[in-house]
């Protein structure tokens, strides 16, 4: 698991980590909309490091303790999470509320997406043994 820094000075290596990356967990705060605004830019720099329609992602909602500080209501996750066609997640690290749920949902999505992505195993037919016949 990697935590990254979300300061602009480490954007450079934004794309080193999107292209390592299985899975990504896209964390705004739902006390700034400024966070839950970026997160559209996030999933299109994945989306387009990965050269792929989906990856496995899920969009959480942090910091919903804080209820009277929230400027993100519930249903506006939901929607920005429909668009992006990913599942959103309510959590709080301080109470570690979903935090668990998070990674196990991704895992879970991660897993999925790569047994599906993976190429069918070819069936290796054995070779008949030709007898050699001693004359
Ligand atoms: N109430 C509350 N505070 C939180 C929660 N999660 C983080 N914080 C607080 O929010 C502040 C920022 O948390 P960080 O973990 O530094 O956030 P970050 O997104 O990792 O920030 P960068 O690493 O700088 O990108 C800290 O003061 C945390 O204690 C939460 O779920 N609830
Ligand atoms: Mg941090």
């Amino acid at each position: 698991v990697l935590d990254t820094a979300g300061q602009e000075e480490f954007s450079a290596m934004r794309e080193q980590y999107m292209r390592a990356g299985e899975g990504f967990l896209l964390v705004f705060s739902v006390t700034d909309r400024r966070s839950f605004e970026e997160v559209y830019k996030f999933h299109k720099q994945i989306l387009r490091v990965k050269d792929r329609d989906e990856f496995p992602m899920i969009l959480v909602g942090n910091k919903a303790d804080l209820e009277h500080q929230r400027t993100i209501k519930n249903e506006e996750g939901v929607e920005l999470s429909r668009q992006l066609g990913i599942k959103y997640i309510e959590a709080s690290a301080k109470v570690r509320m979903n935090v668990d749920l998070a990674f196990h949902e991704l895992v879970r999505i991660v897993r999925r997406y790569q047994a599906q992505e993976r190429p069918a195993p070819k069936v290796i037919k054995k070779k008949k043994r030709l007898k050699c016949s001693i004359l």
